[in-house]
């Protein structure tokens, strides 16, 4: 039997036990700088006192005698002394060459310490430890700059590389990511695992099946990591690793962390871990949490069925080991979650929070539409093209905080001019904008037709993305080679319905395409629930009588994708559709209402549009909406004109009538100024969209004695 399977026939009959803490352990040892130093680093110019990790090298005694005792004390997995053995962690002490190496050796102690203790019917195992290094690839080490890294995607890519290698090569069976306090330097670290395990495999190496597990640290009551991502959306961030574990590690007591771990435990596929601190740390930075009292919190989430692999961190030793795995005895491992079958799992996207989006389940359900903003695309929004080109960058993320506010759930970003350096502005602009929390909250959707400028894109995100976008235009090689890069990077992608032909734009041709491109996808192990397709939203009434059934077309091929494509999502431009009315506001508004309203019954489930132009369609009027029906539907019930001459005559009628109107009676026409006084308000205060609000809470007071009533 493998590592792996043996690992994972234990977890699924008993809770296996994690070791304690390292660094506090080698404290009791009082080692002095000439312990760190040994003879080969005597004249190394810096000081060495607390690089823990040099110690498998200089002293190596020392680590070993920690291994067996919490060998002894009952750990199925002892960790490796590597936490900081990468290259940005060991600069601090200029040793960053020395990655490889002390990673190796570190993972030789805890392999010969693990075989001593091994037996047939209690076999142990070495976990090799990768910290999250000492720089931030999602946060600015600059108050002055929040556009600033202290370090690149590809910085850490190489770091952690260096550090699984010599991990692997040492002898670890599991890489445990732990600490992670920044999901984008998790998901570099991941990129690393993965591009070495496949290195390996090429080799003829056994290495491609290493189990990975990741461990996130919570940084705060409110239940998120460091640079912000909640659980659910750290956890969504990962998956496309596989892991074999997800946990929580360092951040307070076990007890605190229920929450958190209940998350894990419902959602995650794979096995949970948990190794808390014992206890919050006292004023002189000490652990206070006795081993009992650490066992006796821990075994509140064991007998709770949260977790399959229980440790400690910061301030745990032996004997709280021993304690934690004698509890353990007790209580039952969790149960792995159960995974539904693509088309109720939903699609996972996340930015800082969590996005699903589901089409609507066979047994009837409300399906959602996800809006994705548009104005953040410079093709396309001649506000933002100005801004980015002028280099205010600050003053642009106005634009996608207002369409957040009014309900886009997805921002769709955009760089393609031929007088920009796209790639840097991406870069730029995502860096700046991620660190707007108020942004970063929702996925991006990353724009743009050269792969380049979306993989830079992808180096920014730490939550999962979508690609926008790819399709069967190169043919099918170079669709596979681009989604496989999408999955390293944990993105969702967008198809376009294109193929070595061209567009699709009949019927016919979006179905055969959104086939082909599903088969080819889901043959190659793709999840289904990571594509949306993109059916092509094309222009109506350009005067070719052959658009005049585009609209038509593209909501019989949702139709024909939701019944075809389980799992999928579908998506589409809308303001294409309404191209040859600019400027005329009134008819594109009823174009997009009565489009949409047609195309989500069919089973379009995600639209990039102006979230701020998004009209309901029982707010179009009747005349108007009975036209654009015809128009969109492709009715001609033998009239004499066609349906796009009879709109484009009434568009005339309105453009006349509308001059007179000021631009907030134009906007008046929103959605939601159709609902009572009450939501409207409570519309305008959570979007904080403030130019009804005046007559909005007096017509609210005249049906209320007491403004009160409204709180
Ligand atoms: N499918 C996918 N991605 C896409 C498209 C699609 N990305 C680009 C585009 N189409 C969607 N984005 C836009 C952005 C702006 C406009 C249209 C589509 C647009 N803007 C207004 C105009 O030109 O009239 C101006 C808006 C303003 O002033 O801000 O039309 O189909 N997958």
């Amino acid at each position: 039997m493998n590592t792996r399977k043996l690992l994972d026939s234990l977890a699924a009959q008993r809770i296996l036990i994690l070791d304690g803490a390292m660094g506090t352990m080698i404290q009791t040892y009082k080692l002095q700088e000439a312990d760190f130093r040994g003879g080969r680093f005597a004249k190394h110019p810096v000081q060495l006192l607390g690089c823990n990790d040099l110690l498998c090298l200089t002293n190596p005694g020392v680590i070993s005698a920690i291994h067996e005792a919490y060998l002894e004390a009952g750990a199925d997995i002892i960790e490796t002394c590597s936490f900081n053995a990468n290259a940005l962690s060991l600069g601090d002490f200029q040793l960053e060459d020395l990655a490889y190496e002390i990673s190796a050796a570190a993972a030789s102690l805890a392999r010969n310490a693990a075989d001593r203790f091994s037996s047939g019917g209690k076999p142990r195992f070495v976990a090799g430890s990768m910290g999250p290094t000492s720089k931030s690839a999602a946060m600015s080490p600059d108050m002055e700059d929040p556009s600033g890294r202290g370090v690149s995607w590809e910085g850490l890519e190489a770091a952690y590389y260096a550090n699984a290698r010599g991990l692997l090569d040492g002898g670890a069976d599991i890489l445990l990511l732990e600490t992670v306090y920044d999901t984008l330097n998790a998901k570099a670290a991941l990129a690393a695992i993965r591009r070495l395990l496949q290195e390996q495999k090429r080799g003829g190496g056994a290495a491609a099946e290493v189990p990975v597990m990741i461990s996130a640290t919570i940084a705060g009551k409110a239940g998120r990591l460091l640079a912000g991502q909640t659980v659910d959306a750290f956890l969504i961030s990962i998956l496309h690793a596989q892991p074999w574990a997800v946990g929580l590690n360092c951040s307070f007591g076990a007890e605190a962390l229920k929450p958190c771990l209940g998350v894990l435990a419902e959602a995650a596929p794979c096995w949970v871990s948990v190794h808390p601190n014992a206890g919050l740390p006292n004023r002189f930075g000490e652990y206070d949490e006795s081993p009992a009292s650490m066992a006796a919190s821990l075994e509140t989430v064991m007998r709770e069925g949260l977790v399959n692999i229980v440790g400690g961190c910061c301030g745990s030793t032996p004997a709280h080991i021993a304690a934690i795995a004698e509890k353990a005895r007790s209580c039952g491992p969790r149960p792995r979650a159960k995974q539904a079958p693509p088309g109720e799992r939903g699609t996972c996207l996340a930015g800082l929070n969590p996005l699903v989006i589901r089409s609507a389940p066979p047994d009837g359900g409300e399906a959602s539409l996800t809006l994705a903003g548009e104005r953040t695309n410079v093709a396309g929004s001649p506000e933002f093209l100005r801004l980015i080109k002028a280099g205010r960058y600050e003053e642009a993320l106005r634009i996608p905080r207002d369409m957040i506010s009014r309900g886009a759930r997805i921002i769709n970003v955009g760089m393609d001019d031929p007088f920009l350096d796209a790639e840097k502005a991406m870069v730029r602009f995502l860096n700046l904008a991620l660190a707007d929390p108020d942004i970063a909250q929702v996925p991006c959707m990353i724009d743009s037709s050269r792969w380049e400028v979306i993989e830079a894109g992808l180096r920014c995100v730490q939550g999962k993305a979508l690609v926008n976008s790819l399709s069967l235009k190169e043919g099918e090689a170079a669709l596979l080679a681009k989604v496989r890069r999408a999955r390293w990077h944990g993105a969702a992608v967008v198809v376009m319905l294109f193929d070595e032909e061209g567009q699709a734009a009949s019927y016919e041709r979006k179905i055969a395409i959104a086939g082909r491109s599903y088969q080819l996808l889901t043959e190659q192990g793709f999840p289904p629930e990571d594509i949306v397709f993109d059916p092509n939203i094309l222009s109506v009434a350009t005067g070719i009588a052959e658009h005049d059934r585009y609209a038509l077309d593209f909501i019989r091929a949702c139709a024909w994708i939701r019944k075809h494509c389980p799992g999928v999502q579908i998506s589409g431009g809308l303001t294409n559709l309404s191209f040859c009315f600019r400027g005329n506001r009134a008819v594109r508004e009823a174009m997009h209402a009565v489009f949409l309203k047609h195309a989500v019954q069919a089973g379009l489930t995600m639209v990039i549009l102006n979230p701020a132009a998004m009209v309901a369609y029982e707010a179009v009027p009747q005349p108007l909406r009975d036209a654009v029906e015809d128009l969109i539907l492709f009715r001609n019930d033998g009239g004499t004109t066609s349906p796009s001459e009879r709109l484009l005559a009434l568009a005339q009628e309105i453009a006349a009538q509308r001059k007179g109107q000021s631009p907030v009676e134009q906007t008046a026409s929103a959605v939601w100024r159709g609902w009572n006084a009450e939501e409207r308000i409570v519309y305008a205060m959570v979007t904080g969209v403030d130019e009804h609000i005046q007559a909005d809470a007096l017509e609210f007071l005249q049906n209320h004695e007491r403004p009160l009533a409204l709180v």
